[in-house]
């Protein structure tokens, strides 16, 4: 009996490795800046844009779960600047980014040294964020 059984686990184990191997290449790409749609600006808990955006806007946002916790960011708007407030109220220390129409730097993966702009140590600080 063994003798027919194992070709049959071998083509069993093959076949496992194969569905595995389909499996591996057709999951979901890593969330990344481009998770973010046109029109918006987005925000990350994690740095380089890992997971889901946990905010987004296409006006301005005042955060509540994520603030404080924003570590990376996205501007893929198409007209105007996004600022980034330290404060709930659109004050206090900002960062500010760019967009892929107007140019600039339109995204930082890691805010612990700030923005190319605005060099400061800006991780787990952002409260609320605007286009203007
Ligand atoms: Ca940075
Ligand atoms: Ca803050």
């Amino acid at each position: 009996m063994s003798t027919i059984k194992r070709p049959l686990l071998r083509t069993t184990v093959a076949a496992c490795i194969a569905a595995a191997g389909v499996v591996l290449s057709t999951a979901p790409a890593q969330a990344a800046y481009t998770d973010c749609a046109s029109g918006y600006a987005c925000m990350w808990q994690s740095t380089s844009y890992s997971g889901s955006p946990n905010s987004s806007f296409s006006m301005e946002v005042k955060l509540s779960t994520s603030r404080n916790k924003i570590n990376s960011i996205v501007n893929n708007g198409t007209k105007k600047m996004a600022y980034f407030y330290d404060n709930l109220d659109y004050s206090g220390a900002v960062v500010f980014l760019g967009n892929p129409v107007i140019g600039g730097q339109w995204r930082d993966p890691n805010l612990s040294n700030g923005t190319d702009a605005t060099p400061i140590a800006f991780a787990n600080r952002i409260e609320s964020a605007r286009f203007q």
